[in-house]
């Protein structure tokens, strides 16, 4: 609605007497959650109501048969009403209707459960992943840019720091090329409204064009189409066979989210005396020794100044954020959940909230963000083989091991045991400590690293080799937009060097990066390495459901199979810069002599793998008959 039609809608209003207009109104901004469903497996739902001294209204609700408000809360803030509402498997959908009365006047407010139908998917290491930051990707929509309404009106593609203008309706434009490079599941970077003033440091203006510091939980931002062009969004998603993964952030808000601005309750957020930021330290977490000050300081201390760290201890708030999660997966149909800076947030919590979406939505699937420099570490915040006081439930997580060794193996040199591809092994080696480690997400790049391509000085071939890794061993893996194009800069400047815009996504693009045409031989080269094996992957039992068996790298030749019993797929993979000819000898337990195989990317055959001459820097993945 513009403004002039919200006007004339509110006059009209008055003067047929719907809304009295005196300084004693009942006043209702926000009900969260804008809607319930009927059928959730859990009874209990509490609808947050806020509005100027909403407190001194007394609720009831109408009869409806299976719902029941049990009791309403007032909190420290008058200005915010907690319900507690039971809602029995007997209750249809409908619309409830809460009755609110103050000094002889009544304001009925009704609130709808629906019936469900989302049938969330899950993820699973047969699918690719693709990470798109949607103000950088396609801009479909060029009249949503800018709003005066809100608080950040800037939109300046030359500017690194600002928002573009890319949208959801940019990427559902491209739903054919991200199917036919073949990934299966786009994770957003988050879409909820990011209402924030822009900052300033080193000279800079800064936009929240990245969505991490949400300002309201229940509308997606409108720059990026608002909540209509999200579910048309994941409506088309699905429509093409693909999968949405929704970024939450528990850990912490915007600075100018209407909550923070207006606290229901001094504890909603962790507060400090002063500003404190978290140490970033998370072996205080698992640290035997830890003092208790500085656990706190890891998980309470706020992330960053403009991003009010939540205390997901608070009842309240705990109760809000899952039910946000619940509903969002409900409502937009969301197939599988990316976790934000998951070790900052309360662990405790975050096993009451994987379950419940679990108990709702048995196939649904998250991986949280643990960056931390350690296989151990990293298995402390999933479900583990460890004994351990503090079991995390996490199905899986942002693998940055793998992503530390697959860089490591392609810039340090072999010595022995020790550099090249001997830190894949050794990584992978002590998988051991995971429940599945198929479930962990695995990357080489994403949007707070440096693009890969950078970290290897523009090389080609081994670019080629850290693809032919990512895509044949276990995990899920995900790519990032760009990689398949071979973008290639540094953070070291700005994260919106890594950011960049994706070519050919705004109408004024000279070139078109998403055709064959509009890119050069290079970035075919990169384009037609990933969609080749990303598309050989999808069907191929070996790699996506089949076992793995590796091989200690020999002279710097690392060798692995994945497999099942009727499929087998053998990686050669030559880290040296000559040419290597390894006898096979000392995989024949699991290759078995004298049989022929097919090179996937070449498509050439043959038959003698007894001494294997593997040329400088090349990958292999042969499928094997
Ligand atoms: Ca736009
Ligand atoms: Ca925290």
């Amino acid at each position: 609605m513009t403004q002039l039609v919200k006007l004339t809608v509110l006059l009209l209003l008055i003067l047929r007497g719907g809304i009295a207009v005196h300084a004693q109104a009942i006043d209702i901004q926000k009900v969260h959650p804008l809607n319930w469903y009927v059928g959730v497996l859990n009874p209990n739902l509490q609808i947050l109501i806020y509005g100027k001294n909403i407190s001194a209204s007394k609720v009831s609700l109408k009869p409806y048969a299976g719902v029941s408000l049990q009791k309403v809360h007032t909190v420290e803030n008058p200005n915010y009403l907690f319900l507690d509402l039971t809602i029995d498997k007997t209750a249809q959908a409908g619309a409830l209707q809460f009755v609110f009365s103050k000094n002889g006047e009544t304001l009925t407010r009704s609130y709808e459960l629906k019936n469900r139908s989302a049938k969330p998917q899950g993820l699973s290491s047969s699918d690719l992943v693709y990470l798109i930051m949607p103000d950088r990707f396609a801009n479909g929509d060029p009249s949503n840019d800018r709003f005066t309404n809100l608080k950040d009106t800037l939109c300046d593609r030359t500017a690194h720091s600002l928002r573009h203008g890319g949208d959801l309706k940019g990427v559902i434009d491209h739903l054919d090329y991200l199917n036919d490079l073949g990934a299966t599941a786009l994770w957003l970077t988050p879409v909820l409204e990011n209402n924030m003033s822009v900052t300033s440091s080193d000279g800079r203006t800064y936009s929240s064009y990245h969505g991490y510091a949400f300002t309201d939980h229940y509308q997606v931002d409108p720059r990026l189409g608002g909540n209509e062009t999200y579910l048309q969004f994941t409506k088309a998603v699905h429509a093409k066979g693909l999968k949405v993964v929704q970024d939450a952030v528990y850990n912490h808000c915007g600075s100018d989210h209407w909550f923070f601005k207006d606290l229901p309750m001094r504890d909603w957020v962790n507060q400090w005396d002063t500003y404190t930021s978290s140490s970033h330290r998370n072996q205080t977490l698992l640290d035997p020794y830890a003092s208790f000050a500085e656990k706190k300081l890891m998980s309470d201390g706020w992330f960053v100044r403009s991003m009010p760290d939540l205390n997901q201890r608070n009842p309240y708030l705990a109760t809000y954020l899952i039910q946000h999660a619940i509903w969002s997966t409900e409502y937009f149909g969301i197939d599988a959940w990316r976790i934000d800076t998951y070790m900052y947030c309360d662990l405790e919590f975050m096993n009451r909230c994987n379950q419940a979406l679990m108990d709702e939505f048995p196939n649904i699937f998250m991986f949280g963000e643990s960056w931390v420099g350690s296989v151990l570490n990293q298995a402390y915040f999933v479900r583990n083989n460890l004994n351990l006081p503090f079991k995390s439930n996490q199905l899986g997580g942002c693998d940055f091991q793998v992503c530390n060794a697959i860089k490591e193996a392609l810039t340090t040199k072999v010595q022995w045991n020790e550099g090249g591809a001997n830190k894949l092994f050794q990584t992978l080696a002590q998988d051991f400590v995971y429940q599945d480690a198929t479930k962990n997400v695995i990357f080489f790049e994403n949007h707070d690293t440096d693009r890969f391509l950078h970290s290897i000085n523009n090389d080609a071939q081994k670019f080629k080799m850290a693809m032919v890794w990512l895509l044949t061993l276990r995990g899920i893996p995900q790519i990032y937009y760009g990689t398949e194009i071979g973008m290639n800069k540094s953070r070291q400047r700005s994260d919106g060097d890594v950011r960049e815009d994706f070519m050919g996504g705004w109408s004024e693009d000279k070139v078109n990066k998403f055709t064959e045409g509009g890119r050069t031989n290079l970035e075919n080269t990169y384009f037609d390495i990933v969609k080749k094996l990303a598309n050989y992957r999808k069907q191929s039992k070996a790699l996506t459901e089949g076992k793995m068996m590796q091989f200690g790298p020999r002279d710097g030749v690392y060798v692995y199979f994945r497999y099942t019993n009727n499929e087998k797929v053998m990686i050669i993979t030559n880290t040296n810069d000559k040419e290597k000819t390894i006898k096979t000898d000392f995989c024949n337990e699991i290759l078995r002599g004298g049989q022929t195989v097919r090179n996937v990317l070449t498509d050439e055959k043959f038959s003698d793998l007894n001494a294997i001459k593997i040329p400088a820097g090349e990958s292999w993945v042969l499928e094997v008959k």
